[in-house]
């Protein structure tokens, strides 16, 4: 996925195999993350840990859930069905 050279970007996390595909994403302030759901038959959900937070999401099987993080930090989240399912997004 290109990576804008100015203003804001959009990036994306997939929620693939029972995994956060990246795991750990890095962006810049202002980026707009969209999570999306690609295994159909079984449900994730997007829930932030710890500080910074960020909204997270319900549990579901399809379907997007977007995110803008304006603040530098790293946001620490998981799937709350699947131990050791967790991921990062690293704001800068
Ligand atoms: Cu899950």
């Amino acid at each position: 996925m290109p990576f804008a050279a100015s203003g804001q970007s959009t990036r994306s996390v997939l929620l693939e195999d029972i995994r956060f595909k990246p795991a750990k994403l890095t962006v810049r302030r202002g980026t707009l993350v969209t999570f999306r759901w690609r295994d159909a038959a079984t449900p994730h959900n997007v829930r932030s840990r710890g500080e910074p937070r960020f909204r997270g999401s319900g549990d579901r099987t399809r379907g997007t859930h977007e995110v803008r993080f304006r603040k530098a930090g790293t946001y620490r989240y998981v799937c709350t069905i699947h131990p050791g399912m967790s991921g990062r997004i690293v704001v800068r």
